[in-house]
C-alpha cells in the first residue's frame, strides 16, 4: 500500500528525517519519500494508515487531513 500524506510541520531536512525514522520504527521495510519543500510524504509500507499517522503525530509530524 502507498499512502500519500501531506505534513505542514515538515520544514526542513532534519524533519523529513525524524519522519522517515519515526515511520521505521513501525514499519523497517518501509520505503519513505519525504520532501520538506512540498510537505508531501510518500510512504510504501505493509503498515495501516493510522498506525503511521499515530507515529507521525506521536514524533510532532501530524497528516494534515485531505
Ligand atoms: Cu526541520
Amino acid at each position: 500500500m502507498t499512502l500519500k500524506l501531506t505534513v505542514p510541520n515538515m520544514a526542513c531536512s532534519a524533519c523529513a528525517n525524524n519522519i522517515t525514522n519515526a515511520i521505521k520504527a513501525v514499519d523497517a521495510n518501509a520505503t519513505i519519500e519525504a520532501d520538506p519543500q512540498t510537505k508531501f510524504v510518500s510512504v510504501e509500507t505493509q503498515a495501516s494508515e493510522a498506525a503511521i499517522k499515530d507515529a507521525l503525530a506521536t514524533a510532532g509530524y501530524p497528516a494534515a487531513e485531505k
